[in-house]
């Protein structure tokens, strides 16, 4: 009897403090969107994939195909820092990661060659255009 009702006691903790945290969790999250463009010698209708990374070089957490390059949105990413990057999928697999020599391109807000992360906290966060190039081109 004694254990039953520790466990009981548990239970009701747990569940208690899931109830205060999943409405927190639910407003918590947005949407990443922006273009994605390709300077490159590829054409660039092929499929186009772009991933949310919590690290450059981590598995993607979220991704999303778009036919050719143009507009993409990420929904629903938790709060949290993202590097965002596309790759051109000339081999059409439709999934990552990218093969060796297809063109690849990473969100760099200021265009110095070093990977910026995204930060969504609770909003919408448009406005992140990804260029994707040839490797050999630089
Ligand atoms: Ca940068």
């Amino acid at each position: 009897m004694r254990i039953r009702s520790l466990g009981c006691k548990h239970f009701r903790l747990i569940f208690t403090g899931a109830a205060l945290l999943l409405p927190a969790i639910a407003q918590a999250a947005g949407t990443v969107s922006g273009e994605t463009f390709y300077d490159g010698s590829y054409d660039p209708s092929h499929t186009v994939l772009i991933s949310a990374h919590l690290y450059p070089e981590s598995e993607p957490v979220d991704s999303v195909l778009t036919s050719g390059v143009g507009a993409y949105a990420l929904d629903n990413l938790d709060d949290g820092d993202y590097y965002i990057a596309a790759f051109l999928d000339i081999h059409e697999r439709g999934e990552g990661p990218p093969e060796f020599g297809e063109p690849v391109g990473w969100y760099d807000a200021d265009g110095d060659g070093a990977l910026d992360p995204v930060t969504v906290s609770g909003s919408d966060v448009p406005g992140i255009d990804i260029t994707i190039q040839d490797l050999d081109s630089g």
